[in-house]
């Protein structure tokens, strides 16, 4: 038997983007270990990772093409060949390409994070067609967009440093379900004697690890993040120095800082006055202290309607307490921005003969069901889903559903399995798994480039999603030598090895080693230098206004709460949020039976005030809606959601459902402040028991 070790990296839409050694024994991938000597994942993995192999040689894995043969959703398929696969697929899009080619979308988002499997040939295909482009929106954009006016780029505190912090806010992220390396270094503060405070309006398995927990109203975090500054700054706990050497529009902020007092905040954001006090106390004394301070901040503050603003607001707090100057202070959101990508090279932005129109995938629901317009554009008359299940992950699902069951849409799904999406497909054709394919990684959690080797042959005919559009491009007549290159030579273009923080990337090392940090400093604004317009941490923002957005940070309300829309809380009086659930990554894994066994059945966290008011027991089946849709949960009755929310851990497969339906189905297509963002967490609903 040849036993052989492999290097690579974890794919997933995840900030820890492990360093995986895979064992291989006579061509069968046997173990997916985490690498001990990669410093954050020091040789750990999760639950999900740790069964890779499971859902690699999955009975279910799709290994050949397959065409429909039922109704759309009915989920009947043919195999076909790959010939008559690429032949069906290219006499179809021919010519809509020649007609009108943004009536063809790509769909696309982070099935695999990968720099080549995810946005390289594929953006070449649609790019040299110039059909529309898709806004990929659905996960980060509002708080990217709100740190990107404060601070300048997705650049914070390293991953590397929390251990040695000595106040860690853990703010709107439950790490020990998804970011589970930063979690083990928090622990290592807590140990340490630093005192950690989880602020999310449920108590996560995270926010139960904490000393303390303030469970806020969801949607309010931008004000309890104002209520703050003002303490900080009534009661002098600032770092003067550091805001006048490294911070713009610090009076301006003093006004508007200036309205929300202690009193205020804690009635907007449901906790008390002392929470509010108290907390600022804490974070700023000790930072007077000289104690490093640190924030993590994630997603879960940015999923309603002033996500954008939530994040900016929080992103203003180390500079007011000079918190950067320290290595284990500042705040982390991403460290994405922090990666030399050569992302134009890749994607070969060039091939554009114009700017095609563009459309928002959070708005997919609608954007199928869109006849043609002047200000639409063509219909869509063709989508091509890959590294992602739009059926599940979508919000306004009913909405999605009927533009996927449009008889006039041809619809092509690249997959590892048949997902809710595969089910609507006209063409499905399997993909390989990271296991199966080469790639390049950047990471949003931590600050090393990372490269994944392939370990074992593709399974059945599963192709990488580069070498299908390249066989498509090919059908299609693109002779352009760019729909040429190998995997390998677009990996080796992954990095820009003339920028300082790459320098000396070279693709084939990179592979030998499995991973290389960046150059980078180790505490990023300890002399200011932000890579904003003013190089200064920006308070007050001219583009901000230049936008059409409030200069200054500010409140947003929720499209959706008691306080901002007191007629449909008439109607609608529970808060929903359906945050990831610990054995799931989005939607994948759903179908992996040890996972799904572990989450047992989807479920809604309601607390004990709610569910007797409406006659509902521990494990009653309940039917969660409003007028977008509802779907069924098992009810847990506990105060881990505050009263007034309910909570169903997600992202479920509508089809291993009992009813056929997700939390998807209640959530809107409204859109945040700015970065043109999805609402999930910003989302009423009624809760009734199901007559049994
Ligand atoms: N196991 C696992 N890991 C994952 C994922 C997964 O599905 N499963 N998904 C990955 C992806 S794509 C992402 S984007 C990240 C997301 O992971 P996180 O950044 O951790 O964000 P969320 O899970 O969206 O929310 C985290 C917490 O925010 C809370 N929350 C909800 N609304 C609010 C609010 O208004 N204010 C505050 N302060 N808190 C709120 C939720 O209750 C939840 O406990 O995790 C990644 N990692
Ligand atoms: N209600 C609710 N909805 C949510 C969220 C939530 O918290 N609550 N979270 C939102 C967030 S943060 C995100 S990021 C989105 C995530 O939404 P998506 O990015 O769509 O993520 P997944 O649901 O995991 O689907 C990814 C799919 O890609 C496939 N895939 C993986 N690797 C490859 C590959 O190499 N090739 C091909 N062709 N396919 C591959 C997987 O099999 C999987 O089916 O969901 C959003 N939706
Ligand atoms: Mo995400």
């Amino acid at each position: 038997m040849t036993t052989t070790q492999v290097r690579a990296a974890c794919p997933l839409d995840c900030p820890d983007t492990c360093a995986l050694l895979v064992t291989v024994e006579d061509g069968v991938a046997t173990a997916v270990k985490g690498d001990p000597d990669h410093p954050t994942t020091a040789g750990v993995l999760c639950t999900k990772v740790a069964r890779y192999t499971e859902r690699t040689y999955h009975e279910e894995r799709l290994l050949y093409p397959l065409k429909r043969v039922g109704k759309k959703g009915e989920g009947k398929f043919e195999r076909i060949s790959w010939e008559e696969a690429l032949d069906t697929i290219a006499a179809k899009l021919k010519p809509i390409a020649e007609r009108a080619p943004e009536a063809i979308l790509p769909y696309s988002y982070c099935g695999t994070m990968g720099l080549i499997q995810g946005e390289s040939m594929s953006s070449r295909f649609f790019n040299k067609i110039g059909a529309s482009l898709l806004d990929r929106t659905i996960c980060a954009t509002a708080g990217f967009t709100g740190y990107k006016y404060t601070i300048g780029g997705s650049i914070g505190t390293d991953m590397e440093q929390f251990q040695n912090a000595k106040l860690l806010i853990i703010w709107g992220g439950n790490p020990i379900a998804s970011n589970l390396h930063f979690w083990t270094r928090a622990q290592e503060a807590k140990r340490n004697g630093a005192k950690l405070i989880a602020i999310d309006p449920y108590r996560s398995l995270t926010a139960e690890k904490c000393h303390q927990h303030i469970a806020l109203l969801p949607g309010t975090d931008a004000a309890l993040a104002l209520g703050l500054m003002h303490v900080l700054i009534k009661e002098d706990l600032l770092d003067h120095d550091y805001i006048a050497q490294y911070t713009l529009g610090f009076e301006q902020l003093k006004q508007r800082a200036a309205e929300w007092t202690p009193e205020r905040t804690a009635e907007t954001c449901g906790i008390t006055v002392d929470e509010v006090v108290d907390l600022a106390r804490l974070y700023g004394g000790m930072a007077k202290a000289g104690e490093p301070v640190a924030i993590r901040t994630n997603y879960g503050v940015q999923r309603v309607r002033g996500g954008g603003m939530a994040v900016r607001n929080i992103a203003c707090l180390p500079a007011l307490v000079g918190a950067w100057r320290h290595p284990a202070g500042g705040v982390q959101l991403s460290s994405s921005g922090s990666f030399p990508t050569n992302k134009p090279k890749l994607q070969r932005t060039d091939l554009l003969k114009k700017i095609p129109r563009t459309i928002n995938m959070t708005t997919i629901g609608d954007d199928l069901l869109r006849p043609a317009s002047p200000s639409f554009g063509p219909a869509v008359e063709a989508v091509i889903v890959y590294n992602s299940n739009p059926l599940a992950i979508a919000p306004d699902s009913d909405k999605v559903m009927r533009g996927f069951l449009r008889e006039d849409l041809f619809t092509v799904v690249l997959e590892h399995f048949q997902t809710d999406t595969a089910d609507y497909a006209d063409i499905v054709l399997p993909a390989t798994t990271q296991l199966e394919h080469i790639d390049a990684h950047t990471s949003y959690g931590h600050l090393y480039m990372m490269a994944n080797n392939a370990a074992i042959a593709p399974m059945g005919e599963a192709k990488a999603n580069t070498e299908i559009f390249r066989l498509l491009a090919a059908k299609m007549g693109f002779d352009d030598d760019c729909f040429k290159e190998s995997d390998d030579e677009l990996a080796a273009q992954a990095f820009n090895a003339q920028d300082v923080r790459a320098i000396g990337f070279d693709w084939d090392a990179l592979k030998q080693k499995g991973w290389q940090k960046l150059n980078m400093p180790d505490a990023p604004f300890a002399q200011g230098g932000f890579p904003t317009p003013s190089g200064k941490c920006e308070f007050y923002s001219a583009q901000m206004e230049k936008d059409g957005l409030d200069p200054l940070p500010s409140y947003i309300p929720p499209y959706e709460s008691a306080a901002s829309n007191p007629e449909l809380a008439a109607r609608y009086p529970l808060a929903m949020i359906s945050p990831p659930a610990r054995n799931f990554l989005n939607s994948t894994f759903v179908n992996v039976k040890s996972l799904r066994s572990a989450e047992g059945e989807p479920h809604l966290d309601i607390h004990p005030d709610d569910s007797a008011s409406r006659s509902i027991a521990n494990g009653d089946m309940v039917r969660i809606f409003n007028d977008r849709g509802s779907f069924v949960a098992k009810a847990r009755v506990t105060d881990k959601a505050r009263a007034g929310l309910v909570v169903g851990l997600s992202v479920w497969w509508k089809k291993l459902a009992s009813d056929g339906k997700n939390a998807n189905e209640v959530t809107s297509q409204q859109l945040t402040d700015m970065g043109r963002a999805p609402t999930f967490y910003d989302t009423l609903v009624q809760v009734e028991r199901l007559a049994s």
